[in-house]
């Protein structure tokens, strides 16, 4: 199917195309053309293109294997090792998209943060940033600290070719989440009342980590990296008044930070079904839909000049073949409502995933027999 009506945002124009290095996959590799950034700027290309949120990871063995041995974030900062991994799911699977094999907090552990990725927890700080003295203690990150990123975005699309990689950042909530809390948490309880007890510090902490949030994703797009995603993972914990107020001009700084390269900017969260006129007024190109909203609600209250990416309900992939591959066609329907669709989950691929199921959910996407034969 082809729409008839081109983007209507001025998205990849020569002046922004410009700005890109002259070795860029958006200017000289061919992923201009490819379906995924045709469907980032709001065209349907011939096939759905699918990639998944945590593609790359402990569902697969080769995964398993590389990782054998080397702590979370040394992964990520090893050029050689991050681009490995990001290259596997797309050579298992034939996704249409890499995304970037990194972390929310690697921009962290490279600002000299004391951070770590605790297998099984997920990052841990040494200590939390509470305080305004604290926060002020955040150091400005030189511009070279960012080098191994780079450096592992080249040695990927050197190999990517046409496939598109896609770059991300963690959005300054989610991020200052973690660093408020010192680790996970469930509610978001610690940086939700310092907005309200110490909105100073906590306009100050997110402006950080909204900048470093900016200077995260040029250095992947400068890089290579041809789209981009937004992670605000836990803003779905804010009521829309706290969000619009704390959360979304830092959000809109980070996002604004590359709007200038014309690279399509992916803005995701969960839970985030009452915040997603919002997210797109941040400045989102195209708007991730977690699993809980089905799209064409989505389409509904974003209007449906707004791609949608979404939402295959990640419980679903081990519920059996059919019961998927049902729940995969209503959500290719349901995103019919909305001048495009980049389809994904509604959130990452559990860890215990059986890939085989992927591979074939990739193919049913891609229009193979089962999408047109419902009976097998
Ligand atoms: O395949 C991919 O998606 C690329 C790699 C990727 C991405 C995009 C990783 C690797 N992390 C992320 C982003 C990320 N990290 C998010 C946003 C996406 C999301 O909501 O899932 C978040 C919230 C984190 C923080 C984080 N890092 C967690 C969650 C902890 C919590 O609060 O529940 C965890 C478990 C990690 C570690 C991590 N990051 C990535 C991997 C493969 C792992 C597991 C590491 C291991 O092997 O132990």
């Amino acid at each position: 199917m082809t729409n008839s009506g081109s983007s209507p945002r001025a998205l990849l124009t020569d002046d922004h195309l410009a700005l890109l290095p002259e070795g860029h996959p958006l200017r000289s590799g061919g992923t201009a053309d490819s379906p995924m950034i045709r469907a980032m700027r709001g065209d349907r290309p011939e096939t759905h293109p699918v990639w998944f949120m945590r593609q790359a990871g402990r569902s697969l063995p080769e995964y398993r294997e590389a990782r054998e041995g080397t702590r979370m974030l040394e992964a990520c900062l090893t050029p050689e090792l991050a681009a490995e991994i990001t290259l596997q799911p797309v050579r298992r699977h034939g996704v249409d998209a890499a995304i970037f094999f990194s972390d929310i907090v690697v921009p962290l552990k490279v600002a000299g943060l004391d951070v770590d990725i605790v297998p099984g927890k997920g990052p841990v700080m040494g200590a939390p940033y509470r305080t305004a003295e604290q926060i002020a203690t955040l150091p400005e990150i030189p511009d070279a600290a960012f080098d191994p990123i780079r450096e592992a975005v080249r040695l990927t699309v050197e190999q990517l070719g046409s496939t598109p990689l896609i770059g991300f950042a963690g959005a300054p909530f989610t991020v200052a989440a973690y660093m408020v809390e010192g680790g996970a948490s469930r509610d978001h309880l610690a940086p939700r009342i310092m907005m309200h007890r110490d909105p100073q510090a906590w306009d100050a902490l997110a402006d950080w980590t909204a900048r470093t949030a900016g200077r995260f994703l040029a250095a992947q797009i400068e890089a290579g990296a041809s789209a981009v995603q937004l992670f605000d993972s836990w803003a779905g914990s804010l009521p829309e008044r706290d969000y619009r107020r704390y959360v979304m001009p830092h959000s809109a700084r980070a996002l604004a930070a590359v709007e200038h390269y014309g690279v399509p900017r992916v803005h995701f969260g969960t839970g985030t079904g009452e915040l997603l006129p919002a997210m797109k007024e941040a400045g989102a190109d195209v708007v991730g839909v977690d699993y809980r909203l089905d799209l064409d609600e989505a389409a509904r209250r974003l209007g449906p000049d707004t791609p949608l990416q979404g939402n295959i309900d990640p419980a679903l992939l081990d519920a059996g073949w059919d019961v998927l591959r049902e729940h995969a066609v209503d959500v290719l329907s349901k995103g019919e409502a909305a001048v495009s669709h980049i389809v994904n989950l509604g959130h990452g691929v559990p860890a215990g995933t059986d890939p085989a199921v992927l591979t074939r959910l990739v193919d049913l996407i891609h229009g193979g027999r089962e999408l047109n034969d419902p009976g097998r």
